[in-house]
């Protein structure tokens, strides 16, 4: 025997006493398909929580079939990368932004601006509806993934580490606002008045804490699960973004699946899905006490100030010059 032969069936034998060892029958082991998933959320947050609910769904559903791996805080793939790991074959799934997503599909970058979208329920029939198959099936095109269901992320509010009773978009002048680190992002910063300053979601914390940045923007469930609240001293009640992301499947391994597969693959990703959505939703209702007896001062501000300048801003810039005619109409008449 070649010496690479008596290798290969060395190593082999060793895998194959090591699944044995693990209680893994081999066949079955060798033919599950491997779904590695990388996302920046923290472990306590919903949209972290939910690929728990996307694996145990897949498990009941497709016992032995997938292999789900999920990791959490960035750790496989950095914040905003995702997407480019999908297309090149080295990631199957994540939770992709609007903002992820305007970099490669323009016309998407309606869903990045301010007091677009109106509220959560707004937000699941734009996108369950007409418009979100039109968009897509450009994404699909474009970016080579699959979106396969939206994720509410919450409404976006303002987080300062100093009282400052933020009122209108002027009080906000100066204040170095911690924006993820794209120019889509940064804009919606400026918009609200602010000085954007760029900073990955996991450099949040130390940013508050060092006063590097004087304020970041996030739902309330993840201010709370990333504890920003312990390095901060207000919350402005803004809701100038009502966010999305979506849980999409990158086409190479969504195109290698049977229909069955597909079918139980996109079931998971609903129960993920409504499982975030409700659970959020739930939290979002009551948080503002939790900051509160955490001393934080809650700021009511003039939210048509703010949307009456974020939107003209928007309006203004080349972000609307690519928005699809007749889009921002169909989306304020969805109901
Ligand atoms: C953030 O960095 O502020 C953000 O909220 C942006 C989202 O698109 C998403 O990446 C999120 O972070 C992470 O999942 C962490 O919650």
């Amino acid at each position: 025997m070649k010496f690479s032969t008596i290798r290969r069936t060395l190593i082999t034998a060793v895998c194959g006493a090591g699944l044995l060892a693990m209680g893994l029958p081999q066949a079955q082991a060798q033919s599950k398909t491997v779904l590695r998933i990388s996302t920046p959320a923290v472990p306590d947050d919903w949209h972290a929580k939910m690929w728990t609910v996307f694996k145990e769904s897949l498990d009941k559903s497709a016992p032995g079939e997938f292999d789900v791996q999920i990791n959490l805080n960035a750790s496989l793939f950095k914040q905003g990368t995702e997407p480019a790991a999908m297309a090149r074959g080295n990631l199957e799934l994540s939770a992709i932004s609007a903002f992820d997503i305007a970099k490669l599909v323009p016309e998407f970058s309606i869903f990045t601006a301010g007091y677009i979208i109106q509220d959560p329920q707004h937000q699941q029939k734009v996108f369950n509806g007409a418009i979100g198959d039109e968009l897509f099936k450009m994404v699909a095109e474009k970016m080579d993934v699959t979106v396969l269901s939206t994720i509410y992320l919450g409404t976006r509010q303002i987080n300062l580490r100093e009282t400052r009773n933020v009122k209108t978009p002027a009080d906000l002048k100066g204040v170095k606002l911690r924006m993820p680190g794209t120019k889509e992002w940064l804009f919606l910063g400026e918009a609200l008045g602010a000085t954007a300053t760029p900073l990955a979601f996991g450099e949040v914390y130390m940013g508050l804490k060092t006063g590097t940045i004087d304020g970041q923007d996030n739902p309330l469930p993840t201010v709370r699960a990333a504890k920003f609240y312990e390095v901060t001293k207000e919350l402005v009640l803004t809701s100038h973004l009502v966010d999305g992301i979506f849980l999409s499947i990158a086409n190479k391994s969504w195109n290698a699946m049977s229909a069955a597969q597909k079918q139980k693959v996109k079931a998971a990703a609903q129960a993920a899905a409504q499982y975030n959505n409700e659970n959020r939703l739930k939290e979002e209702a009551q948080i503002v006490d939790f900051f509160k007896q955490q001393g934080l001062q809650v700021v009511t501000p003039d939210v048509a100030a703010f949307r009456k300048s974020v939107q003209q801003t928007y309006m203004n810039s080349d972000y609307a010059k690519v928005w699809p005619k007749g889009l921002l109409e169909r989306i304020n008449s969805t109901r």
